[in-house]
C-alpha cells in the first residue's frame, strides 16, 4: 500500500540522523529509544514479508534492550519455531533500516527485498494473492519507550499490508522467552495467533513439568500434599531479583494462585512500574559484571541473618532470558574488613549452570544406561567461559566442550548441529538445553523396552528415563528462559539434594574480570578463532600475547567489540584477583 507507506514514511522519519548507520547486530537494534522510531518501521516491513515468504507461519517481534540502561530500546525478529532471524534476513533488515535517505531509495530497497523474497516464493510455490496471510506476534518489555515503538509496529503491520489477510497479536509485556514460546507454540499447533494466552500454554506448561519431577522422584509423599515437599529443598527461600522488569510481573502472574509456590519463593527488585529503575544496581548482568550483590539483599539480611545463610538467590535480567545465582556464607572474622559485612558472596553464573546440568545429564544417561555413541551428551561454551569451568567438563567430566562466537544464535546452531543433547550457556547466564529427535525416539524405545522384559530391570533405568522426558519439558528448548532455567536448576538441585555449597564446590572459578573500553571505531576491531584472537588492528594480537604471557600459564585475555554496546569489551582471567586486575589493565590501556 504504497500511500500509507509514504505517509509513514514521513512520519517516523520526523527524528531521523541521516547519517546513523543502523546494524541487525547481536540481539537485533539495540539503541537509544530515541533513534528507534524509522527502524521499528522498516523491521515491522521486514517481519511482514518474512512471514508472507513462509505461507502466513507466525513470526515474532520482540522489543526490549534486555539488560541495557532505561534509555535504550531494541527490536528483534523471532522465527517460527522460536529461533532467532535468519542470517540473511538479518541482512535485509540492516539493509532496509540503512536506505531512508529519501522516499525513492527507499521504495527501491523495499522493491528490492521483496522481489527477491516474496516474489520468488510466490512463482515458486504457485501462490495466488487469496494465498497471501501474514500473522505477526508482539511483545515488549516494561521500558517506558516500549509502548510507543510498540504501537509503531502495530500501525505499520496493519497499514502496509492492509490488503493482504493481517493478523497482529500484541501480547503486551511479556518476557522475551514468552514471546519465542507462544511464537513457536502457534505455528507448532497452528491455532489462531488472537487467541494465544500465557495462562493456558506457557505457565501451567513449565509449573506441570517441575511438579511432576518432584513426584517422580519423591512419591512417598502424597501428591496432593505437595507442601511436604518443601522438606527436600536443600536450600531455604529462593530469593529473585528480577532486575524491576518484566520478569517480576510475569514470574508473579505464573505464581499467583499457587500458594506452594509463593511459600518459598521471595520476589525483589521488582518496580517494573517504575522504569527508570530496570537494570540500575540490580539484575543478572549487575550481579555477574561486579560480581556483587544486587540493591535489596543486604537489607534483607540484616534483618533475617540467620535464615538467609540457607537461601538461594538468583537474578533475572531486564527481559528474563537470563539468569545467575549466587549464595552467601559465615567468613571467617579475619576475613572480613567490613564488620558489617560478615558474608561472603559467592556467584554461581552460565558457566557454573551449564556444567552442573552437563554433569547432571551424564549422570541420568548412565543410570538410563544409554551410552555416549547412542546420545551425544556436549557443552557449548564462548570465549568469556571461565578457563576453570572448560577444564572440567574436559578433565573431569569427560564431556565434549565445543567454543563459538559470542550470541546465543552461535551457540544454539553449535548445539543443535554438534549434539543430541546440548547444553549451551553463556558466562552471563543466557542459555539452555536442546534435546535431538533421537532423544525422545531413544527414551520411547527404552521404555517400551523395559515394559516388555516384565519388569527385570530396575526401576531406577525408569526414574532416569522419566526424569530426562520431563527435563526435556521443563526446559524452554527455542531459547535462554529465565523461568525454566531457575526452575531446571532448582529441579536438579532437590533431585540431586545439593546445596549451593555443593553446586560450588565442584571447580574453582579462576579470578576473572571484565571491562568495557570506549574508542573512537569499534568495527576495526576484527577477530578470529571464535573472536579469541584480534586480526584487525594489526600487530595489536601480537602485543596482547606478550603481555598475557607475564601472567604465567593460567593467564588469558581477549578484547572483541560489542555487539550492542558502543564499545570494546576486554576480557582476562588470571590465578589471582590481583594479577587479573593488573592484566585487563595493561590489555585496557593497550586498545584506547
Ligand atoms: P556483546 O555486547 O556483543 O558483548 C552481549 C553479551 C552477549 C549476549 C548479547 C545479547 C557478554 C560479554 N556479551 O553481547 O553474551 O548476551 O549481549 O544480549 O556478556
Ligand atoms: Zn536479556
Amino acid at each position: 500500500n504504497k500511500e500509507k507507506l509514504k505517509e509513514l514514511y514521513s512520519k517516523f522519519l520526523k527524528n531521523k540522523n541521516a547519517n546513523f548507520e543502523y546494524q541487525y547486530g547481536t540481539a537485533g537494534f539495540r539503541y537509544n529509544h530515541t533513534l528507534l522510531d524509522p527502524v521499528m518501521f522498516t523491521t515491522s516491513i521486514i517481519a511482514g514479508l518474512r512471514s508472507l515468504t513462509l505461507g502466513g507461519k507466525a513470526i515474532g517481534i520482540m522489543i526490549t534492550a534486555s539488560h541495557n540502561p532505561p534509555q535504550d530500546n531494541g527490536v528483534k525478529i523471532v522465527e517460527p519455531m522460536g529461533e532467532m532471524l535468519v542470517e540473511s534476513w538479518e541482512f535485509y533488515s540492516t539493509q532496509l533500516a540503512n536506505s531512508l535517505q529519501t522516499f525513492e531509495f527507499f521504495e527501491k530497497k523495499l522493491c528490492d527485498i521483496i522481489n527477491v523474497t516474496v516474489q520468488k516464493t510466490i512463482i515458486e510455490n504457485s501462490l495466488t494473492k487469496n494465498d497471501l496471510k501474514l500473522n505477526i506476534v508482539l511483545g515488549k518489555d516494561s521500558r517506558e519507550s516500549s509502548d510507543r515503538l510498540a504501537e509503531i509496529v502495530s500501525t505499520t503491520i496493519t497499514s502496509v499490508f492492509s490488503n493482504l489477510k493481517v493478523k497482529v497479536k500484541d501480547l503486551g509485556l511479556v518476557t522475551t522467552p514468552q514471546l519465542h514460546y507462544l511464537t513457536r507454540y502457534a505455528n507448532k499447533e497452528e491455532i489462531d495467533i488472537t487467541t494465544l494466552k500465557l495462562q493456558s500454554t506457557y505457565f501451567p506448561h513449565f509449573k506441570q513439568a517441575f511438579i511432576e519431577l518432584l513426584k517422580l522422584h519423591y512419591k512417598e509423599i502424597d501428591p496432593a500434599q505437595v507442601r511436604d515437599y518443601l522438606s527436600y529443598f536443600p536450600f531455604g527461600k529462593l530469593v529473585i531479583d528480577c532486575a524491576n522488569g518484566v520478569g517480576s510481573y510475569q514470574f508473579d502472574q505464573m505464581i499467583k494462585n499457587d500458594p506452594w509456590f509463593q511459600s518459598f519463593v521471595e520476589i525483589i527488585n521488582d518496580k517494573y512500574l517504575v522504569p527508570s529503575s530496570l537494570n540500575v544496581n540490580c539484575g543478572a548482568d549487575y550481579v555477574k559484571t561486579n560480581q556483587r550483590l544486587p540493591e535489596n539483599v543486604n537489607g534483607l539480611l540484616t534483618q533475617k541473618q540467620g535464615a538467609s545463610l540457607s537461601n538461594l538467590y538468583c537474578s533475572f535480567d531486564g527481559d528474563a532470558d537470563r539468569v545467575v545465582f549466587y549464595y552467601l556464607n559465615e567468613m571467617e572474622p579475619s576475613q572480613f574488613d567490613d564488620p558489617h559485612q560478615k558474608q561472603q558472596f559467592h556467584l554461581l553464573d552460565g558457566d557454573k549452570i551449564s556444567t552442573m546440568l552437563a554433569k547432571f545429564f551424564h549422570d541420568i544417561l548412565a543410570q538410563a544406561k544409554i551410552s555416549q555413541d547412542e546420545l551425544k551428551l556436549g557443552v557449548v561454551q564462548t570465549a568469556y567461559a571461565n578457563g576453570s569451568s572448560t577444564l572440567y567438563l574436559k578433565d573431569n567430566l569427560k564431556i565434549p566442550a565445543s567454543c563459538t562466537k559470542t550470541g546465543v544464535k552461535h551457540l544454539h546452531h553449535e548445539a543443535v548441529s554438534q549434539y543430541d543433547i546440548g547444553v549451551y550457556f553463556e558466562a552471563n547466564g543466557h542459555g539452555t538445553v536442546i534435546f535431538s529427535p533421537k532423544v525422545y525416539k531413544v527414551i520411547e524405545a527404552k521404555l517400551e523396552s523395559i515394559h516388555k522384559s516384565s519388569g527385570e530391570r530396575v526401576p531406577k533405568e525408569i526414574v532416569a528415563l522419566k526424569t530426562l522426558k520431563l527435563f526435556t519439558e521443563l526446559i524452554n528448548q527455542s531459547v535462554g528462559d529465565a523461568i525454566s532455567d531457575m526452575l531446571s536448576v532448582i529441579a536438579v538441585l532437590i533431585i540431586s539434594q545439593k546445596n549451593a555449597e555443593d553446586w560450588n564446590k565442584e571447580y574453582k572459578d579462576l579470578p576473572n574480570r571484565l571491562i568495557k573500553v570506549i574508542v573512537d571505531d569499534r568495527t576495526v576491531f576484527k577477530t578470529t578463532n571464535a573472536e579469541r584472537q584480534l586480526v584487525s588492528p594489526r600487530g595489536l594480537q601480537e602485543k596482547i600475547d606478550g603481555i598475557v604471557a607475564k601472567y604465567g600459564p593460567l593467564a588469558r585475555s581477549f578484547v572483541r567489540a560489542s555487539g550492542t554496546e558502543d564499545a570494546v569489551r576486554v576480557y582476562a582471567e588470571a590465578k589471582s584477583t590481583e594479577e587479573v586486575e593488573a592484566l585487563v589493565a595493561e590489555v585496557g590501556e593497550l586498545v584506547k
